[in-house]
């Protein structure tokens, strides 16, 4: 009764709301500066974009994506890693809150931009994952770098984590629909649909090198 009676107050539904936003207060700070770490990396990947556009007339990126990961998956991923989901805990145990996703149409731009990314002075490699040289058995292609990059606070600076992904347009296609098959349940012939994929990220990878070839042909063979 007594809790019905304050929830009819609205004087302590305020006093609710006040603590719920309390409590969120770490967590939301978290969230603004993942959001923060992204838009440095973002701007540094542009930066370079319009470098090669500049001097080369050529654009190795063809778009950028950038994520915060939501606070459900952020939940599913701490309890799938067996650890309690608080602040403290989330910030050290996830590299990926913030995710940026790099499209590049062949995969020497892939080297080339992230290798240009890696060695700049402010930015450290923390893990490097070549999933091109080396895919998942389920034929998944991506290049993962795990970043330590800084932002600047009242407070001072704060060194941030975050997940670069760099892909071909066509690896990025082909990781959507697997995406599709892993949050779909139920489904018929599941294996035979793995399979499939499977022989579509080979076929991709060919592509995908054999268009790079044909560019660097155009690229000599123009006078
Ligand atoms: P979401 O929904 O994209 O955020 P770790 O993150 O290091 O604890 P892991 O598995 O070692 O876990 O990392 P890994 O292999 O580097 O993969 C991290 C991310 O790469 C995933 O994030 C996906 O975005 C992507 N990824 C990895 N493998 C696959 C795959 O087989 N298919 C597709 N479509 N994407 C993949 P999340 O958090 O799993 O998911």
């Amino acid at each position: 009764m007594a809790e019905t009676n304050e929830l009819m107050n609205p004087g302590s539904i305020g006093n609710i709301t006040a603590e719920l936003l309390e409590n969120a207060k770490p967590f939301l700070e978290l969230m603004m500066q993942n959001e923060c770490a992204l838009r440095e990396l973002e701007t540094k990947l542009n930066v370079l974009n319009d470098e090669f556009s500049t001097i080369y007339n050529y654009n190795p990126i063809e778009s950028i994506k950038t994520r915060v990961k939501d606070p459900m998956s952020i939940v599913e991923k701490m309890n799938r890693k067996g650890v309690p989901a608080t602040v403290e805990n989330i910030e050290k145990t996830l590299n990926d809150i913030a995710g940026v996703r790099v499209i590049c149409s062949f995969p020497e731009d892939i080297y080339a931009i992230a290798d240009i990314l890696s060695t700049q002075d402010d930015i450290t490699i923390i893990s490097r994952k070549d999933y091109i040289a080396n895919p998942k058995p389920n034929g998944y292609r991506s290049l993962h770098l795990i970043v330590g990059i800084p932002i600047f606070l009242s407070t001072g600076k704060k060194i941030m984590k975050a997940e670069v992904q760099f892909r071909t347009i066509a690896m990025d296609f082909w990781a959507s629909l697997d995406h599709k098959l892993k949050y779909k349940h139920n489904i018929n012939n599941a294996e035979e649909i793995s399979a499939q994929l499977r022989e579509c990220a080979e076929a991709i990878n060919d592509i995908d090198y054999r268009m790079q070839e044909i560019r660097n042909r155009i690229e000599r063979e123009s006078r």
